[in-house]
Formats: structure tokens, sequence, C-alpha cells
């Protein structure tokens, strides 16, 4: 539900930047002979030449349009241009126009506060640069003003017939007699129109844009003429743009609010809102969304430009419509391992550039059922947290598909199918990555130290226990948290698929193309600073893939490792005095109240034998060894006595570690009792626990998987 943000100032100048036909100029700045010429970029299948996902102004001239297939494009216009979106992993590559995008964002960020809102729409704050620009050069004094700008689009403008109407802009950012608001407007014209002229100077790509004082009228403007076009909005017309515009065209209003508000109250346009009082608004749709749906009636929108020029989050997807819908288990575990190995390629490069982390692992599918009455029963979403690594990403996501299965054929569904096809298809698959926050300065170091880890020992592991935590909190509700994705699992026996055939064929439509590839994620809005052990562990992985630096490292003797990280880290004290230490990070980032895995990880082989250690306890039944790959040893319990830790209520839970896979420059670092109680796991013999340990200093404290701090 919209929720109401108080207006921070009714004198703000936010301009929304929306490309033109923007796959297509990407493609026509590839092949550069395709300007100008009717165009349009298809995602290409056998089913009558595929689906057009962008289509150039030229080719819209001859009734192109984007709901055309490539065959009745070349019907309504045969000399149109169909160009093949790249294919990588059978889907499409979207890599191109991410990057175009992003180059962009890199121009338009120069002048003010800027917030990608997906592949190619960016919104700007630029009061700062207006009032700036008013105080310095204000726009009525100025005698010169450029071309571009001069042809705005200004609504309420009376351009009558014959008027010139560059004369009357012109006129119009002379103003004198301007209120201070429509000055500032003036200044946006003037910086949003050499912007647009930067962008296309450095990138060849042309764009639109809408210039108003809040983000919601500048974004209905951005799209009222293209292409490479800006339209402004004074206060003066906003009861004008807004009285008529259909009610379903307004931002959150396209859903089931919208068709309430039609069919309930008989709002057919933004106008029609007016005449309800502000009371009577709340009374139907709750204090907030009354407030906000009275607030945009009268072009009211507090929403802030968010400084944020990366992604919020990532996405992978791909829909398999028709006969291609995935039928199969194997199938669809196929096509995740794709959608997985891109995300995951994409995390790191993220990691790597950027130096950001994604928390949640996200799974959405459309599927369904043929033989049920229950039909229009969604496939759950499910979350949990994420695992760096292609492998772990694919092993995490399949295990949310098969959660999101069970839930969704249900249990006695999956046991009763046997090996016959189940009547269920999967029409499209996501994965996404969110609650993506920058890591704090040193956790570099921090990763730099698994690196003497094998990658493997990480990827066997099985996702963390904590997921109810977090994870739980993305979920839709009846969305079952991932824990149950650990619980046995059901006897799911799918057959081998039978009729499946390679679809290389990637069908996004608009809404996940923008929301995977950009901005999505609506709901992780107040990320928490933490970063989680289970990422890191993976994120060796990716900083091997990512610096190709692999060979070396997994070849290092481990010795030489710990020596040469020894001396790195000794350098590293000196030299970065802000490092956190990795006790300060732990403290910081390990906000598990449910568990962490890199205590899972952390698997004891005491003097020489592989024998594992298990201490804190308390599961669901379930020790995360014997549900890992290294976990089939037989993990050697401890005593509640000596490290354990016995629940009342009878529960367990397992927490390994491994000593020797434990650098000692870590134990360094970790407070004198649990430096205590690791050496005499270490030295049994030598070393005896304190055993006036203070309470909540004991290690299986420190990282317990209860832990509520
Ligand atoms: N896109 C897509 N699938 C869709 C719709 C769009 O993959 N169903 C991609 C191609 C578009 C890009 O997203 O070029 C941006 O979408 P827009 O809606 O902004 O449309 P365009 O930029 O193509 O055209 P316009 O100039 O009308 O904004």
């Amino acid at each position: 539900m919209p929720v109401a943000k108080p207006e921070s100032s009714d004198s703000r100048v936010i301009a929304h930047v929306d490309m033109d036909c923007f796959y297509v100029q990407v493609e026509q700045r590839k092949q550069p002979q395709l300007r100008g010429l009717p165009t349009a970029v298809v995602q290409y299948n056998e089913w009558k030449g595929g689906a057009l996902i962008a289509v150039s102004y030229e080719a819209r001239k001859f009734g192109v349009k984007r709901s055309m297939r490539g065959a009745e494009a070349k019907e309504v216009c045969p000399q149109i241009q169909l160009v093949q979106v790249p294919v990588a992993r059978g889907k499409a590559d979207l890599n191109g126009y991410r990057s175009a995008g992003s180059e962009v964002v890199s121009i338009l960020s120069r002048r003010g506060r800027c917030e990608r809102a997906s592949i190619d729409e960016v919104y700007l704050d630029l009061t700062d640069a207006a009032e700036t620009m008013l105080a310095e050069n204000p726009p009525q004094s100025l005698e010169k003003i450029d071309e571009e700008a001069l042809k705005s689009h200004i609504l309420g403008l009376n351009n009558e017939d014959g008027s010139d109407i560059k004369e009357n802009v012109r006129n119009w950012i002379n103003r004198h007699s301007a209120d201070h608001r429509d000055k500032l407007l003036a200044c946006g014209i003037l910086i949003v129109a050499e912007l647009r002229m930067q962008v296309l100077k450095e990138t060849e790509f042309t764009c639109s844009a809408g210039i108003a004082h809040n983000k919601m009228l500048a974004k209905l403007a951005s799209g009222m003429n293209k292409p490479s076009q800006q339209t402004v909005v004074p206060s003066s017309s906003v009861n004008g743009l807004l009285n008529t515009l259909p009610i379903r065209k307004m931002k959150q209003l396209g859903g089931k609010l919208g068709i309430s508000l039609q069919t309930d109250m008989g709002v057919n346009t933004v106008g029609d809102l007016l005449q309800f009082p502000e009371e009577k608004l709340q009374e139907r749709y709750g204090v907030n969304t009354g407030t906000w749906l009275w607030n945009i009636a009268r072009g009211i929108s507090g929403e802030a430009v968010e400084g944020r020029l990366l992604p919020k989050s990532h996405g992978s997807g791909k829909t398999f419509t028709g006969p291609r819908a995935l039928k199969t288990v194997p199938a669809v575990q196929h096509w995740l391992n794709q959608l997985c190995e891109e995300l995951s390629e994409r995390l790191c490069s993220d990691l790597d550039q950027n130096k950001r982390m994604a928390h949640t692992l996200t799974l959405h599918a459309r599927a369904y059922k043929s033989s049920d009455s229950d039909s229009q029963k969604k496939f759950p979403s499910k979350s949990c947290p994420l695992r760096y690594g292609t492998a772990k990403i694919q092993e995490d996501a399949f295990n949310l598909f098969q959660a999101g299965l069970r839930e969704y054929i249900g249990f006695y569904g999956v046991k009763t199918q046997g090996n016959h096809y189940s009547g269920w298809g999967i029409t499209s698959l996501s994965v996404s990555a969110s609650k993506i926050v920058p890591i704090p300065s040193g956790t570099c170091s921090i990763a730099k130290y698994f690196h003497g880890q094998s990658t493997s020992h990480f990827s066997s592991m099985q996702p963390l226990d904590n997921v109810n935590g977090e994870a739980m909190l993305l979920l839709p509700p009846g969305s079952e948290c991932y824990s149950e994705v650990n619980s046995p699992k059901a006897e799911v026996d799918f057959p081998k698929e039978e009729s499946w055939t390679e679809d290389t064929v990637p069908e996004l439509d608009l809404q996940e193309q923008k929301d995977l590839s950009s901005s999505l994620s609506k709901t992780q809005d107040g990320f928490t600073q933490d970063i989680s052990p289970s990422l890191l562990s993976g994120t060796e992985a990716c900083l091997e893939q990512s610096q190709n630096k692999q060979e070396s490292d997994i070849t290092k003797d481990e010795g030489q490792f710990k020596s040469e990280y020894n001396k790195e880290r000794k350098g590293k004290r000196v030299k970065d005095k802000g490092t956190p230490s990795i006790l300060e990070l732990f403290k910081s980032y390990n906000p598990y109240p449910f568990g962490s895995s890199f205590s899972q990880e952390l698997k004891k082989t005491a003097e020489g034998t592989d024998a594992r250690l298990t201490i804190g306890l308390e599961s669901k039944g379930h020790s995360l060894a014997e549900q890992s790959e290294v976990g089939k040893e037989k993990p050697m319990h401890c005593s509640s006595s000596g490290y354990g830790r016995d629940e009342g209520d009878g529960r367990r839970e397992a927490w390994s570690y491994s000593i020797d896979e434990i650098d000692p420059s870590v134990i360094d670092e970790l407070p004198p009792e649990i430096q205590d109680e690791i050496k005499a796991w270490v030295h049994p013999h030598k070393w005896r626990p304190n055993n006036t340990v203070r309470r909540g200093c004991k290690i299986s404290h420190y990282f317990s998987p209860t832990k509520k701090s």
C-alpha cells in the first residue's frame, strides 16, 4: 500500500530522465548503419519471429508497436530492421544495456543527487544546482538561452496559433515577475537541457525528461513529449495535468487499488479524487493510503530522490510461455542453474567494482496447475540469506524452488505424483539478490583471510539455520521460512524430462526486465549494515573469480599462506589504522539471532584427527553437519559440561569447528576467553577451559546460534 510522505519542500527541482527507445539506441550505436532506419530489438524465437521489446521512433511511425511479434512488424513495416537481443546461457543478456545505462547515470549525476530507477530511467534532485544558479546567474538575466532549453514544453504555457513557441519559452524562462518556484524550474530547464546535451555528446544517446517540483510529477511529464524533448510542470499547471489523467496511469494505481477506486468509488481520473475529503479516503483505505490519495490528487508527493547510482538489487529471470513451460524438476533446475550463474557473475562484479554485497536471495516463479480447482494459487516467493559462490547460489535457489513447489502443489501432491507428470508447469523463473550494502572498510581483508580455505568446503555447507529472521521479513504472507527447506525433503521423485526442448528465447516482460535489472526490490529499504560470515565465505570464490587469482591461491601451501597473511596483516595494522579487526567485525556484523554459518564452518579437527566437535546444540532435529557433505562424518558431540549447551526444550542445533581451518592470526584477535577455549581443543592435555569463564564469553555464546543481541 502506498504511504504518504510529507513534502519536504514544495520548492524542489526534480527531473525524471528516461532514455528513448533505449535498447534500439544501444544497438544502433553498435551498428551505426541502422541509425535513422525503422528498427526494433526483438527477443527472437521461432514463433512469429519473436517478441519486440524496443521499437525505434521511425518504426513507430509505421504503426510498429512493442506488443507485436517480429512477423507482424514486418507486415506493417517491411523495411524494419530487427535486431536480436544478445543471448547468453540461453537467455537475454542485458549486460550491454546495463552498462550503457551506467554511462548515462555517470553523466547525469554530475549536477545533483541521482537515483537510478531502472535500466534506463533516472531521477535527479537538482534543487541545490538550481538555487545556486538562481543566486549566481539567474535565468531572467540570461541573454542567450540554449536552443535545447527553448524546445522545452512548459505545461500551461499559452502557445496560441501562430505564436513563436520558442519565443514563449524564452519569455517564460526570462520572467522577472515569476515566483521563486517558477524561477527554480526555469533553472531546472536550463540544467536538464545541458545535461541531456552532454549525454548525447558523450554517449550518442538521446533522452527525454520531465522537470517538476516532485518525483511523481516529473515522471508523469517525462513521457509526454518523446523522443529527445523535455517537459516542465509549473505548479500552476498541476491541476490541469492531473484532472483528466486516468487514475490507473498513476504509479501504484495500476493494480488492485486503482481498480477499487474505479469500481468502489467511481474514480476514473485523478481529478475525480478531489471530491473526496481526506477522512473519507482514510476511512476506506486506511490512514496512510487515504492521505496519500488525497495528496496525489493535488500533485503533492514528498518522496525523496535517493542518492543511488547503483542498482538496489540484481536479478536474472526467464519466462517459459505456452509449450515451453517447464514441467519437471530437472528442467527447472537446469534453468535455475543458468539464472544463478548469471546472478553470481553480477554479484561478483558488483563486489569487485563497487565493494557491495547482497544479503538476500529470492526466488520467484509463476506456475500453473492444470488439474486443480485452486489453479489461481500463486507460486510462493521464497527468500533466504545469500551465500556467495555460484554453486551455493544454485543450491540455495533450488532448495527455495523445492520449498515453493511443495507449498504450491501440496505435500499430498508431491508424494503421490511419483514419476508421472504432475500437472504443474513453470512459466517464469527468476532469482534476485537484494539487500545490497557496501562492505565497510576492512572487510576486504577479511575476505582475503578466507582465501586460505578450500572453496569446496564452503560450497558443501548447507544453508544456514538463521533464515527465519531477515528472510522471513521479506516473505509475502503465506510464505514459509527457509528453515523448512532444510527439513527432511518430501519424497519428490521427479521424472526425467521427456519433452523438454532447449528454448533459447528469453522473454522477459518490461516489468521483469526493469525490476530484475535494477530496482525491482521495493521492499528492501532500511538495510542494516551487517556482514554475513556466510557471505564472506563465498566472497573468497568471488574474489578469486573476479581477480583471476584462483590458481595461485589454491596451490599456495597453507603454512606459506598463513605466514604471508600474518606478514600482510601486521603491515596492514600499521598502515590501516581504521581497519576493524576481525573481532570487531564479528561483534558488529554478526547479528545473527539464529546462528552463524561461520560458526558452522569452523570445524574442529582435534589433534590431527578428523573427528568433529559439535558444540552449541539446538536444532529442529537436523545437525547442519549431517546435512552438509563434509558433515557426512559423524559429529563428535560435546557434552554440556564441555562446550555444548543443552536447551531445556531438548532441541539441538549443531555447530562444528575445524580448528585447523581457523587461521591462527584470527585466534589472536578473539577475546582471551575464547582463545582459551580454542587452545583447549587444540591441546586438550595442556589446556583446560577456564571454568570461571564469564557468562557470555564462551565461544559458543559468542557465535551462539540463539544469541539475540
Ligand atoms: N524492455 C523490455 N521488455 C519490455 C519493455 C521494455 O525488455 N516489455 C526494455 C527495452 C526498452 C527498455 O526496456 O528499450 C526501456 O523500456 P521503456 O519502457 O523505457 O521503453 P523504451 O526506452 O524502449 O522506449 P520509450 O522511448 O518509449 O521510453
